[in-house]
């Protein structure tokens, strides 16, 4: 890249998002560059390849719905496909849309500043050279910047260690997944911890799980998927993707309207029993509505929740321990695990409570809890994103008069829609905060951010407009809206990444990150603003 290069649009990110932005700006003409950190395609699904990674989604729910040849040409093998899976189907579609010849890896965004004289944004890579663009598009992932806890000693460590979504790209031992003889620890419970515990577990010659919380995790029951389903999901493909677009998540799942407190307890019992049997999110996604808004319905699904955990795990002190007290069933992200609960029957899985017994450091050989200490070889650090805004948190992001996104954010971020704020104009965040994509079966909602963005700068482009950027009015209604609905659900009775509340982010403001609207109304209020030539927003 020379210091000269102009875009009309860069993208910052090639994962699910990135890729198809790129797809469809360059197919309404437009000159775009991707400027993505790693040196492949998929975000996410490139970096995230830890033993167990998988989806929650149903796989071919999950995949693009825009290309008729890629849904014939590529066969999802398992319901919930494994990070390896996935990472070939993105590099599929890159390979097929030939689109890494517009992406330039191993290249990361430093930097973002906005020329107002020409309505133009200069972007910085991390080694210093430039390009400009009159629009920046930023697919930099919800979960993606990864966060290490600040424990004591923690470089000190003699033995291996990584992040899971720095998981080595090792072809051998432990980084593929073969951990006979050794003594691993995991830190950190969350779905990714749930995924890499089940996994590590099977070879593992000792296995420490370092608990801070336990979650509500809740059966995958995934499988194959043979020929005839294959066919079946391919002839209905646009369906499948009609009938998740309908739903407030975007999957196949869709709450039943009815109230907890509307059957009798046997009916009740009966209908959880057949959701926790069913494949994926149905027992979060496809229950009773009230139970995300009503405590008392959501203190009998979290009571049927607690009963399966006791009947599942042998110890009858392990089971309490794994057991959340201090947040109801589906409050916080639901982790879809496989075995999991059965882990703890193993003799070489261990379960240490944090609460009881903090970590007072790491040490060459391993970690101190305040009452011994626990030697490991391979230490495994599972803890979790500064999600939804850490991405762009760690860029230095410059708007109108040199104002700093993470200035300007420091109480929480305040957007309209969830794709732009003001002071930066013609800048678009793909699944930002208050942006309905980011409660949603993700490329599901990512195409409906993709696709609107692309609508906008086509209408730009054909009106002769040259900014865009949400008036104050329309940011401040939409972050009210954004919190009178997150206050309408049960999601702000418990910490979590969904509230901005993580142990390794003391800094960000508790707020919910999310849009709880729902998809389809998400997508209502998008279309309506299209519709109304852009209400809300200052086109110049
Ligand atoms: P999560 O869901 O944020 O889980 C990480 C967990 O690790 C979380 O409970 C953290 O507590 C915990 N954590 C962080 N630091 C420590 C220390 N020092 N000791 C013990 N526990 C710690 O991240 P995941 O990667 O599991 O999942 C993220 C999303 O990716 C998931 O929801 C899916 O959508 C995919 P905290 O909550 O920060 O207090």
């Amino acid at each position: 890249m020379t210091s000269t290069d102009t875009y009309d649009a860069i993208v910052m990110g090639a994962g699910i998002a990135g890729m198809y932005q790129l797809y469809t700006l360059r197919e309404q003409g437009f000159k775009v560059k991707v400027y993505e950190t790693g040196d492949g395609v998929g975000g996410t699904w490139h970096w995230n390849n830890y033993p167990g990674c998988r989806f929650d989604s149903e796989s071919y729910t999950y995949a693009y719905s825009w290309s008729k040849e890629i849904i014939d040409e590529w066969t999802w093998t398992e319901r919930f496909a494994p990070q390896p899976e996935t990472k070939r189907y993105l590099n599929f579609v890159a390979d097929k849309f030939d689109l890494r010849k517009d992406i330039q890896f191993n290249s990361r965004v430093a930097k973002a500043s906005y020329d107002e004289a020409n309505t133009e944004w200069e972007v910085t890579l991390d080694d210093g050279s430039t390009a400009r663009a009159k629009f920046v598009i930023s697919a930099t992932g919800p979960l993606s910047a990864f966060t290490l806890p600040n424990i004591p000693g923690r470089d000190s460590f003699a033995g291996e260690s990584c992040h899971t979504a720095r998981w080595p790209m090792g072809d051998s031992g432990w980084k593929a997944n073969d951990f006979s003889g050794l003594r691993v620890g995991v830190i950190g419970t969350g779905a990714t911890g749930v995924q890499v515990i089940q996994e590590i577990s099977k070879t593992a010659k000792e296995l420490t799980v370092f608990q801070l919380a336990p979650n509500w995790c809740a059966p995958l029951n995934n499988g194959p998927i043979d020929a005839e389903e294959t066919a079946h999901n391919k002839e209905n493909a646009q369906a499948i993707f009609d009938q998740c677009n309908a739903t407030f998540g975007g999957f196949l799942h869709a709450f039943d309207e009815r109230s907890a407190a509307d059957v009798d307890e046997e009916e009740r019992e009966a209908f959880f029993e057949k959701l926790y049997a069913e494949p994926g999110f149905g027992i979060w996604l496809g229950n009773f509505a009230d139970i995300m808004t009503n405590p008392e319905a959501n203190e009998i699904i979290t009571k049927f929740i607690a009963k399966k955990i006791r009947q599942r795990v042998d110890n009858p002190e392990v089971a309490e321990l794994l057991i959340p007290k201090d947040h109801g069933f589906g409050t916080r992200r639901v982790p879809m695990e496989t075995k999991y609960f059965e882990c703890y029957n193993q003799d070489n899985v261990k379960l240490i409570d944090l609460n009881k017994t903090p970590i007072e450091e790491i040490v060459p050989t391993g970690i101190k809890c305040s009452d011994k200490q626990y030697d490991v070889d391979v230490l495994i650090y599972a803890t979790g994103f500064d999600a939804v805004t850490g991405a762009l948190r760690r860029i230095d992001i410059a708007g109108i008069g040199g104002e700093k996104m993470v200035e300007k954010w420091a109480d929480g971020p305040s957007t309209y829609l969830g794709m732009q704020t003001t002071g930066f104009p013609n800048l678009f965040t793909l699944v930002g905060p208050h942006n309905g994509a980011t409660f949603c079966n993700i490329p599901r909602c990512i195409e409906q951010n993709v696709e609107w963005v692309s609508d906008l700068v086509g209408y730009m482009r054909d009106k002769n407009f040259n900014e865009i950027q949400p008036t104050q009015k329309a940011e401040d209604d939409w972050t009210v809206h954004v919190d009178e609905l997150a206050q309408m659900t049960l999601f702000p009775t418990a910490d979590s990444w969904f509230m901005g509340t993580n142990v390794n982010n003391p800094d960000k403001k508790r707020m919910f990150m999310l849009y709880a609207g729902g998809a389809p109304n998400y997508k209502a209020k998008c279309d309506d603003v299209a519709a109304k030539d852009y209400d809300g927003f200052v086109l110049k």
